[in-house]
């Protein structure tokens, strides 16, 4: 506890502009493994006009030397804190120098300068400037950039930072010096760095002006062709962002570098973005059909942050959002754009049904706009990512398309080249369109997840129709307090068949609408997820049935079947029936049955309404959660469709013809339709050749993957042999093996336990590298349910070694494993002791900050 002190969080109502800004910045970088030194030139300018004490941010910073316009300082003229350097007395402009070393080798955290598989590279959003020099380390200061990268020329051919190349001289020691310039003013976790020997696929792309630009994808030795993807879905983002919003690309050359360690999926740092490799490579052979739509995805998402994110950047972390939540729609949107709309909305609802609901039900509940913060780090979060999105969304339905287009417009008039909030982006939304936001600004401000309950009348003598509509947020744990939100609600009322659409904006915490009907309709309620909330009405069952095969709006039809699905769960496990011999309704099997004989036109929304929720879709739906109850169901669901629909399945199954292998749309439908119909073949006994089959003859990786899944999940006797086969086919390739780490991690039963020790001792294996330990033990918490909640609480115990394990070596993969440790209350109380007792051990070991938040907060 007496590292409390240490441990002040920020808070957002303490924001103050700074007192000095730095303008021009010029580093060298002489690069080293173990000894980088860097020579760092700052202008600096007061922004009062008058001498001070300037604060500089640094962490884990060997400081060599300090000069102040061209004076060397003594040691007593300044002072170091573990966290910063206070030079007194600075004038209103002055030149400051300063000369650090570092040691990338020894940097395992992947923050600030360090070395992936022998190459330099950095992160630094959000505070990891820091860890590279001492810098007003925050969003609001903007500085061009001039970067020197001096390394040897053989070992690292590629010298690489943001901007421009502007020289590039051998030394006479045969060391290359390569100069960087970046035109446009940024803050410092837009800085990057990378220097190594790697394969470049080139392309180029002109813009709608004419301007050419350079494309360059940097993959490690050998996996040129595996990029070719990666560089068309840039062009097509490039294309959609010019065509969509107006936005063309402003520099010269756009770079991405693929590493094998990083944090997170990728980093939008100017011109240079570094990505996982796992988003940047991908071919028929080594990926599947979700690694392909991934990487177009991702690879939108940061170049749409050249505009959203680095041309008008956050004033502060708290306005996070501003550029993520802004960016991850305009990216579900270019996703929608290439390909299925309606598919893309149930993915995105999907992740705020499962891991949004949970964190607002959980001690990390925090608005998009947090107002306190410990460690930034820990607020990449759904909430802000993917709430946030849906919080741009609902702006967009309210505003339509073009009033929409026209707020952005005046947000980049505005803005450019500032650093500016969330209330910025509001205004300018506003401002454009000439209409008063201030209710729904409450969506920034407000944490947790509104519950709406819906009740219908029908007036037959008037021929009316009444919604009578209530809104409610529970209190969360950061927040008591809820007001009512503005929440747009898409309506369409079914009547014969015919569907007549609408859209209400709910404003108050009770509000009634009527329509004048013919006759009694049946209500879709919420379509398109038009607002991230919970909703209550209560359906029938051939009204859910109805609206499966009516309803205009495609999210709502496969929504209607959600519901029936977890009407059943609870009506399976309130019978304390857990599967054996509860029925499923025959109207719910004949729906299945005349889908499988006569699929949808659109073979991958078929595969949708054809799958049974997963476990973390149906859990979020109780508030103590019963864990193994839910398994079974699930698990017993999945046998009796398959068993009482077993021809079905097997004649769409080979009705599905195969061709050679094209990521492209149709085909993609039917592999997901197919994979669907052979996941419910593998719990039938008798269909060993058909898997052997198609895990042999297939000729693309997601038709394999297929087969290992549907036996994994079906604890199918072929499982191990065809895992053997598949671990020996791609030993050396991590990227694959990753998805043999995850099935492994994932096998439903007690073995798995011994699985997990002899995964961490796989030659591939590695605890320095994030993609390995997520493959590993993300996949056992996320999708192994069964073990992950042993009862004898075995799996918890397991994860929080790991987290406590990794929290020394990288406390950013440590902080996101120990998510699923903290929501202990959403449990039955002997899990809830055995989940205590693993945070308390934790809690009393010298944490990072990063794990610290977190662990404290739950048991607070
Ligand atoms: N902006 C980065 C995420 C940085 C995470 C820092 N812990 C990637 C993205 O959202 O595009
Ligand atoms: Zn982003």
């Amino acid at each position: 506890m007496s590292q409390i002190s240490n441990r002040q969080a920020k808070k957002l109502s303490d924001y103050k502009a700074p007192e000095f800004t730095i303008t021009d910045v010029e580093l060298s970088f002489e690069l080293n493994p173990e000894a980088t030194v860097l020579t760092a030139v700052y202008q600096v300018a007061s922004i009062s006009d008058k001498a001070g004490t300037l604060i500089l941010d640094g962490q884990e910073l060997k400081l060599l030397a300090v000069s102040v316009d061209g004076q060397l300082l003594h040691a007593d003229a300044y002072q170091v804190t573990p966290e910063q350097l206070i030079l007194p007395g600075i004038p209103a402009k002055a030149q400051l120098e300063l000369k650090i070393e570092l040691n990338p080798k020894a940097n395992t955290a992947l923050e600030g300068l360090y070395l992936s598989n022998g190459a330099y590279c950095t992160q630094c959003e959000a505070e990891g400037f820091r860890r590279i020099s001492y810098y007003l380390d925050r969003p609001d200061v903007l500085a061009r950039f001039t970067t020197h990268i001096i390394a040897d020329d053989k070992a690292y051919p590629a010298l690489l930072s943001n901007g421009n190349l502007v020289s590039s001289t051998v030394l006479a020691d045969g060391r290359r010096h390569v100069t960087w310039v970046d035109p446009f003013p940024k803050p410092s976790y837009l800085f990057a760095l990378v220097a190594g020997d790697f394969d470049c696929l080139r392309g180029s792309y002109t813009t709608s002006s004419g301007r050419e630009v350079a494309l360059e994808f940097y993959v490690d030795k050998g996996n040129k062709d595996r990029a070719q993807f990666a560089l068309e879905s840039l062009k097509r983002a490039m294309l959609w962002d010019e065509q969509t919003f107006g936005l063309e690309y402003d520099l010269d050359i756009y770079m991405v570098v693929a590493v094998d360690f990083f944090n997170m999926g990728a980093m939008e740092n100017k011109g240079l973005n570094v990505f996982n490799s796992k988003y940047v490579l991908a071919d028929q052979a080594s990926a599947t059909d979700t690694d392909f739509f991934n990487i177009e995805s991702i690879i939108g998402h940061e170049y749409f942050h050249n505009w959203t994110g680095n041309r008008v950047t956050c004033r502060d972390w708290f306005q996070l959002s501003l550029k993520e939540g802004l960016t991850v729609f305009r990216d579900q949107q270019f996703s929608a754009d290439m390909g299925s709309a309606t598919l893309n909305r149930i993915d995105a609802v999907k992740t705020i049904r499962t891991a949004q609901f949970a964190e607002d039900a959980g001690p990390m509940a925090h608005p998009i706009r947090p107002q306190q913060v410990l460690e930034m780090n820990n607020f990449y979060t759904v909430t802000v990512y993917d709430k946030g999105a849906e919080v741009i969304r609902m702006l967009h339905t309210l505003l339509g398309q073009d009033g929409f287009r026209k707020g952005m417009d005046l947000y980049f008039k505005r803005y450019d080249g500032q650093a500016v909030t969330c209330d910025d982006f509001v205004n300018a939304m506003q401002d454009a369109n000439g209409r008063d936001l201030s209710l729904f600004r409450r969506w920034y401000q407000q944490s947790g997840t509104p519950e709406l309950k819906i009740y219908s009348q029908f007036d037959a003598k008037k021929r009316e129709f009444k919604l009578l509509m209530q809104q409610h947020t529970p209190a969360t744990a950061d927040q008591e307090e809820k007001q009512p939100l503005l929440l747009p609600v898409r309506v369409e009322l079914l009547c014969d068949g015919i569907s007549q659409s609408y859209l209400l904006e709910m404003t108050e915490a009770q509000q009634e609408f009527s329509f004048a009907v013919s006759q009694k309709p049946v209500p879709v309620l919420l379509a398109d997820f038009s607002a991230p909330v919970k909703l209550q009405y209560q359906y029938s069952m051939d009204e859910l049935l109805q609206i499966a095969r009516d309803a205009k709006d495609g999210v709502a039809r496969w929504d209607a079947i959600q519901q029936l699905w977890q009407s059943q769960v609870k009506a399976a496990i309130e019978a304390k029936d857990v599967g054996t011999t509860y029925q499923l309704p025959a109207a719910l099997l004949e729906f299945y049955r005349q889908l499988l004989i006569q699929p949808l036109d659109d073979l991958a929304f078929t595969a949708e309404l054809l799958t049974v929720p997963a476990y973390d879709m149906v859990a979020e739906q109780f508030e103590e959660i019963p864990v193994q109850e839910l398994v079974w169901v699930l698990q017993s669901f999945v046998q009796q469709l398959a068993e009482e629909l077993a021809d079905q399945w097997h004649n769409c199954y080979q009705s599905l013809r195969i061709e050679a292998y094209q990521y492209q749309e149709q085909q993609v439908a039917k592999r997901a339709l197919r994979s669907v119909c052979l996941h419910y073949l593998a719990f039938i006994a008798g269909k060993d050749d058909l898997l052997t089959q198609q895990y042999q003859h297939s000729d693309n990786m997601t038709d394999q993957l297929a087969v290992l899944r549907a036996c994994r999940s079906a604890a199918h006797p072929l499982f191990a042999s065809l895992m053997h086969d598949f671990e020996q086919r791609w030993r050396d390739d991590v990227l694959v093996l990753d998805k043999w780490f995850n099935l492994s991690a994932s096998y439903p039963t007690s073995s798995v336990f011994v699985t997990l020790e002899q995964l961490t001792a796989h030659p591939q294996f590695s605890w320095q590298n994030p993609n390995r330990v997520r493959a590993v033990f993300g996949a056992f918490y996320q999708q192994n349910p069964a073990m992950f909640h042993a009862e004898d609480g075995r799996g918890y115990q397991v994860l929080a070694d790991v987290v406590l394990k990794m929290d020394a070596i990288n406390p950013q993969v440590a902080s996101r494993l120990v998510t699923p440790l903290l929501s202990w209350k959403r449990y039955q109380p002997v899990r809830q002791q055995q989940l205590k007792a693993v945070l308390q051990t934790m809690l009393s070991k010298e944490l990072s900050n990063d794990l610290y938040e977190k662990v404290s907060k739950s048991l607070s």
